[in-house]
């Protein structure tokens, strides 16, 4: 795909997958959280070390969701690739609130963080799997050296998280590590997603 080029308020440009209803949010004088609606499975940023991250499962080798689409997108090699994975348990490569990376394959983006969300109802903390889920990802990004990387509302759909409360734990996280990446993207597929994401922004980060 030629997508076309995003010009920021801060000055930034760069290059991502056409999301519409883009809206950039300074975190620190060189890096900025941006909101868009969209397909995470296409996004990229041109010439760069970039991530999507999977909000996989526990045994990590696809699902429905954003995980199913993440695969299909990637083609079969990221499917041998979460194989290779080395199970942590019987049945469990990535257990909730940890993450995993590997190439992106057939994706335009250069590598998947794969990571665990909490079962709403079935988790005895999720506030804080949830946190860790978004925090672990972004601890494997800053290790491989990716400057740019893309979340979606990671658990807000079959896992069944209220989309304010993750939302706001999504940003309070990403804004502690304000000044590791070029820019935190969030690609959100529903428009009540979206319209969540950007009230907490708006809280979160209005300085
Ligand atoms: N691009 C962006 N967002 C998407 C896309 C997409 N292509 N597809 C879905 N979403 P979910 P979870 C949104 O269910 O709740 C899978 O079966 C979706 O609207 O993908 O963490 C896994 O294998 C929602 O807002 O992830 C696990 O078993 C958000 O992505 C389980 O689901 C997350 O929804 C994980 O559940």
């Amino acid at each position: 795909p030629s997508p076309p080029s995003m010009a920021s308020a801060s000055g930034v440009s760069t290059i991502s997958n056409g999301g519409d209803g883009v809206i950039r949010f300074p975190l620190s004088p060189s890096s900025s959280l941006v909101i868009q609606k969209g397909d995470i499975t296409r996004w990229f940023v041109d010439g760069s070390t970039d991530a999507i991250v999977n909000p996989a499962n526990e045994r990590m080798l696809g699902g429905g969701g954003a995980d199913g689409a993440i695969h299909k997108a990637a083609g079969p090699d990221l499917l041998q690739a979460c194989y290779n994975v080395p199970e942590v348990r019987p049945g469990v490569r990535c257990p909730t609130g940890e993450a995993r990376i590997t190439p992106g394959f057939n994706l335009p983006a250069s590598h998947v963080i794969h990571t665990v969300g909490p079962i709403y109802n079935g988790d005895s903390n999720p506030q804080a799997s949830l946190r860790s889920a978004y925090r672990n990802s972004l601890i494997v990004a800053k290790d491989h050296n990716i400057q740019y990387i893309a979340f979606t509302a990671i658990s807000c759909g079959v896992y069944g998280y209220p989309y304010d409360e993750a939302a706001m734990i999504a940003i309070s996280t990403v804004k502690e590590f304000r000044t590791d990446f070029k820019e935190v993207h969030f690609v959100l597929f529903s428009p009540d997603v979206y319209n969540e994401w950007l009230n907490k922004a708006n809280e979160a980060l209005k300085d």
